[in-house]
């Protein structure tokens, strides 16, 4: 990232003694920026994992260790290594992909990724199931089609995302590019990258000059940008650390109302710990993007926590130095004066399923992809589907927010081929069968692969919408759009407390139920039930759906009617939210 910003004050943290910080900010410093010892642990023939510090390390490469959680059990009964697979995340800006890189994408997938791919809730993808020793042919197979994964993990500026549906307006479009540009600003320099992945010496030694803004130490925790263009706030713009929400005139983007201080992640049973929705800070020009991209994330560099890693997200920060502090500690960085935030309003977070025709006479298609998994699975061979649509060159693909996909900037001649092969494939954007809930569904991975799943999410959540289906039709709202997200654990990696209705693993087959967050992400929701399995959520779900069926106001929606209601209070800010 070439900063236009002073690095004095980046010193600051630097110059306390490492070891009054988070072990991984003396790890970081030690690093190397980033190399580690990376390099040789892939060779490692005793074992196939990596060393828990390189294991650190590599997320900064976008890549995770990770062990099959199904066999864990069983393999440490049998006195075996345990099935040490690596998770490997893309960098992909606005999530758009074009045909060819969708081929590579598949290509890997098919050889080395258990013939799956995972579309994630920041529009990218994400390869699971890789063996250690093939992790360098994945990089090279993914830099032969243009695609990298710095930034992807790690204490930097992550995946920038971005609405991207082109067929809703020409904005779109505009705001796209402005969301590339900022990933191509704010990531990391390190040379340790083509190093690691690629055998490519540096011309010389990584020193000062490999990180210009982020230093040795990079931010105190991942810091998380997205741009969203009103009326939609599909990418969630209250969770981000920093966001961008597009204005404009006549079409022509103007500039952006910056807000900041999102994020989603607690811990249960630690109050200190809470999902904060973001701030609207001011408005700036367009031209005065980075410098304000710089500007935020600098107050974070410096000022961040670097001692307590479960108190080093920016929404922290924000609370506690203030809104007003970190106002002025922005304009300070910036050289002038942030303007009064403009207007704007949000109708929904989801995505606009089907085809579209766009300003400029391309058509698009979002999908609707069951928790963002692509696999074959017998009669949908959806991978197969999707390559089959690639090699046609006639789609560019683009991931959405909500783990879907867009079949987009196709010719109108061309749709035709499109949809023939959609129908060979059984591809559908969505079916008859989808009732609007399940639309509006998204789980994280969880189990067997994410190391800190305490309960399952994408294996169960479409059973469980199936059962809440039967509860729908029983209260005539199969059509009634409401949001639900599930997640393994309360990292809220679906964004679960922005969601109507929220589930959060704390054991097998158990969950905390929340209800009552906006549509369009606007309202934390709040919990209802604690730790409680499957008969106690479907109950509580029939109780309070019945009344929303009967007493509900012409247009309102589920979430607002429970907070009008008193089922659940209101919440107010995030550091209310376990109260
Ligand atoms: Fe996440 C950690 C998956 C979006 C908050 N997340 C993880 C890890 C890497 C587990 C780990 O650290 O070992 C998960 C890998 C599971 C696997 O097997 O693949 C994981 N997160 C995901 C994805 C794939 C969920 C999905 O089903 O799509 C999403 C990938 C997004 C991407 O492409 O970059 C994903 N994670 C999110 C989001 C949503 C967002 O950013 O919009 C959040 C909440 C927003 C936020 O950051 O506050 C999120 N993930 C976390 C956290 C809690 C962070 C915190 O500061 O509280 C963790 C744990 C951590 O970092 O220590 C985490
Ligand atoms: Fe894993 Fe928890 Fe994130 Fe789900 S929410 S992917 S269980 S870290």
């Amino acid at each position: 990232m070439a900063s236009s910003l002073p690095a004095t004050d980046r010193s600051r943290d630097i110059s306390q003694p490492v070891e009054k910080l988070a072990p991984e900010e003396a790890l970081k410093v030690g690093s190397d920026y980033l190399a580690g010892s990376i390099a040789s642990d892939l060779i490692d023939e005793i074992t196939l994992a990596v060393d828990e510090n390189n294991n650190k390390l590599m997320k900064f490469h976008g890549i995770y260790m990770q062990d099959d959680r199904d066999l864990r059990d069983e393999r440490r009964h049998q006195k075996l290594e345990p099935a040490y697979t690596f998770m490997l995340r893309a960098r992909m800006p606005g999530g758009v992909c074009t045909p060819e890189q969708w081929l590579g994408i598949d290509r890997i997938a098919r050889d080395f990724g258990n013939d799956q791919l995972r579309l994630t809730t920041r529009q990218t993808f994400q390869f699971h199931y890789l063996i250690r020793d093939t992790l360098r042919d994945v990089m090279t197979g993914l830099r032969d089609v243009g695609i990298d994964s710095k930034a992807a993990c790690g204490d930097v500026a992550r995946t920038v995302m971005s609405g991207v549906n082109p067929g809703l307006s020409k904005l779109h479009k505009q705001v796209y590019e402005q969301a590339r540009l900022t990933s191509e600003h704010v990531i990391h320099r390190t040379s340790a990258y083509e190093e690691v992945w690629f055998g490519e010496k540096p011309a010389e030694p990584r020193g000062e000059h490999e990180e210009p803004f982020y230093g040795r130490q990079y931010m105190p925790r991942k810091f998380k940008i997205g741009f969203a263009v009103p009326p939609s706030n599909d990418i969630d713009i209250y969770s981000q650390d920093l966001g961008f929400i597009a204005v404009s005139s006549r079409g022509k983007l103007k500039g952006f109302n910056i807000t900041v201080g999102g994020g989603m992640g607690r811990t249960d049973r630690a109050p200190e710990t809470y999902p904060r929705l973001a701030d609207v800070l001011g408005y700036i020009d367009v031209e005065h993007l980075l410098p304000a991209v710089d500007a935020v994330m600098a107050v974070q560099r410096d000022y961040g926590a670097r001692d307590v890693r479960a108190h080093a997200r920016f929404k922290y920060t924000v609370d506690d130095k203030g809104l007003d502090w970190i106002r002025q500690a922005v304009e300070a960085n910036l050289g002038f004066e942030l303007q009064p935030a403009k207007k704007y309003a949000f109708e929904s977070n989801g995505d606009l399923l089907g085809w579209v025709t766009g300003d400029d006479g391309l058509e698009h298609c979002t999908l609707y992809i069951e928790n963002g998994r692509i696999i074959n699975r017998p009669g949908r061979p959806l991978m197969d589907g999707l390559r089959a649509i690639a090699q046609t060159g006639l789609a560019t693909f683009r991931m959405t927010p909500n783990q879907g996909l867009i079949l987009s900037d196709i010719e109108p001649k061309q749709r035709h081929r499109v949809e023939a092969l959609m129908r060979t494939f059984k591809i559908e954007p969505t079916t008859k069968h989808h009732s609007a809930l399940r639309l509006n569904s998204m789980a994280c991975v969880a189990l067997p692969t994410c190391a800190l799943a305490m309960a399952e999410s994408e294996r169960y959540l479409p059973e469980l919408v199936t059962k809440i289906e039967v509860l729908l039709d029983n209260h005539g709202l199969r059509e009634e759009p409401i949001t639900i997200r599930m997640t393994g654990c309360p990292n809220g990696c679906a964004r679960p407390y922005i969601a109507e209705i929220g589930l959060t693993g704390r054991a097998p087959g158990k969950y905390n139920l929340y209800l009552g967050a906006g549509f369009h992400g606007e309202r934390l929701n709040k919990m209802l039930l604690e730790n409680v399995g499957e008969p106690a959520i479907l109950e509580a779900l029939d109780t309070h759906l019945g009344a929303f069926a009967k007493d509900r106001k012409p247009g309102e929606h589920f979430g607002d009617f429970v907070v009008r209601t008193g089922v659940v209070p209101e919440v107010k800010e995030g550091r209310h939210f376990n109260d």
